[in-house]
């Protein structure tokens, strides 16, 4: 089933101008950018989006980082886009990510791992209209 799914390129990547390697790693990977925009988040903003962990004690320095710089968001599209692109990232802990992965290459720990991609079809209809709206997609 062709599916889009929403990617974030993280702050700890942007700052080392990692945007360019990881999109290359993601287009070889065969899914194709339908959208994508350059953002400073709010620490509100970031906190909107992972808003579904908010219990979770990493939450505030999760919402800091993710509004410490600019990251890249974009939507993909692909066959089994969901899934496939949670491989290609790799682990959340960049310690067990595996060879081959963009956490591998990239990560620095587990919360500046480089990169974000949706998890299910429902996360990913949530968070692509958190970013864009139907006309900035192009498939
Ligand atoms: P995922 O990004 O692999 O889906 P989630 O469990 O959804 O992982 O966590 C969302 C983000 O929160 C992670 O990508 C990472 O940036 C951060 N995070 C997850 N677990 C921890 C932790 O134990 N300590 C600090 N940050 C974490
Ligand atoms: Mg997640």
């Amino acid at each position: 089933m062709i599916q889009r799914t929403l990617s974030i390129i993280k702050p700890d990547a942007t700052a080392r101008s990692l945007d360019g390697a990881i999109l290359k790693m993601i287009q070889e990977a065969g899914l194709k950018v339908v959208a994508m925009k350059r953002l400073h988040l709010t620490a509100e903003q970031a906190g909107g989006f992972y808003a579904v962990h908010k219990e979770r004690p990493f939450y505030n320095d999760l919402c800091s980082f993710m509004s410490s710089g600019p990251v890249l968001v974009s939507v993909l599209e692909g066959e089994d886009a969901i899934a496939r692109y949670r491989t290609l990232m790799g682990a959340t802990n960049p310690e067990k990510a595996e060879e081959g992965t963009i956490r591998k290459a990239y990560a620095q720990n587990i919360e500046a791992n480089s990169v974000h991609g949706s998890d299910a079809p429902e996360t990913a209809a949530f968070e692509i209209s958190y970013f864009f709206s139907q006309l900035e997609i192009v498939g």
